[in-house]
């Protein structure tokens, strides 16, 4: 079934100074559009396609001969569920059972930063860092390119991408900057709780 390209959930000069206009409108307009159509193109009169995009994502991960059709069905998975983690005066720290469990899980809520922080340091190259709760445990990963926690039975809370269009504009090749501004200021805490499974 074609999947819609969501509209971003705040304006586009919602996140400035932290992220620009300019910065969302390429990649909400251009990047995840593109990948969007894309995958309704690529999917069309396929057995697929009367899958919801999750079921297809994680049915052909690793079908060598869908490579082309994955990367777009994750990657507009991944942008739908970036935007929702990002708002206007968002960051801070998370309150109540999602609190408890990063600091059940984690130790301290600075040590999920740290774990965070380094992950998205430290994917090389283009890809994602992630808040996941895997066997009922929180935990920090990171993915390659497209791939997202989907794949490997998790469910994501938070994603950050790591893709330098994410944030080559607004902090150029300087992405610590912009992985700590992104958890400072622009986290919508609310919606990852809302992810934690009851
Ligand atoms: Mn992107």
């Amino acid at each position: 079934m074609a999947y819609e390209l969501p509209p971003l959930p705040y304006d586009y000069n919602a996140l400035d100074p932290y992220i620009s206009a300019k910065t969302l409108e390429f990649h909400h307009d251009k990047h995840h559009a593109a990948y969007v159509s894309k995958y309704n193109d690529a999917v069309k009169d396929t057995p697929l396609d009367d899958k919801p995009i999750e079921e297809v994502i994680k049915s052909i991960f690793n079908d060598a001969s869908k490579t082309g059709l994955f990367n777009n069905a994750a990657q507009a998975w991944n942008h739908s569920f970036y935007w929702n983690c990002m708002k206007p005066n968002g960051g801070g720290q998370p309150s109540g059972a999602l609190a408890d469990k990063i600091n059940a899980d984690f130790g301290s809520f600075d040590a999920f930063v740290s774990a965070f922080k380094e992950a998205g340091a430290t994917q090389f190259g283009s890809g994602w860092a992630w808040l996941v709760v895997d066997g009922g445990t929180l935990k920090v990963t990171k993915t390659l390119n497209a791939e997202n926690p989907l794949v490997f039975g998790q469910t994501p809370l938070l994603t950050m991408d790591v893709w330098e269009h994410a944030y080559y504009l607004d902090f150029q090749n300087k992405r610590p900057d912009y992985i700590d501004t992104f958890i400072k200021q622009l986290i919508n805490w609310d919606f990852v709780a809302q992810q934690l499974p009851a």
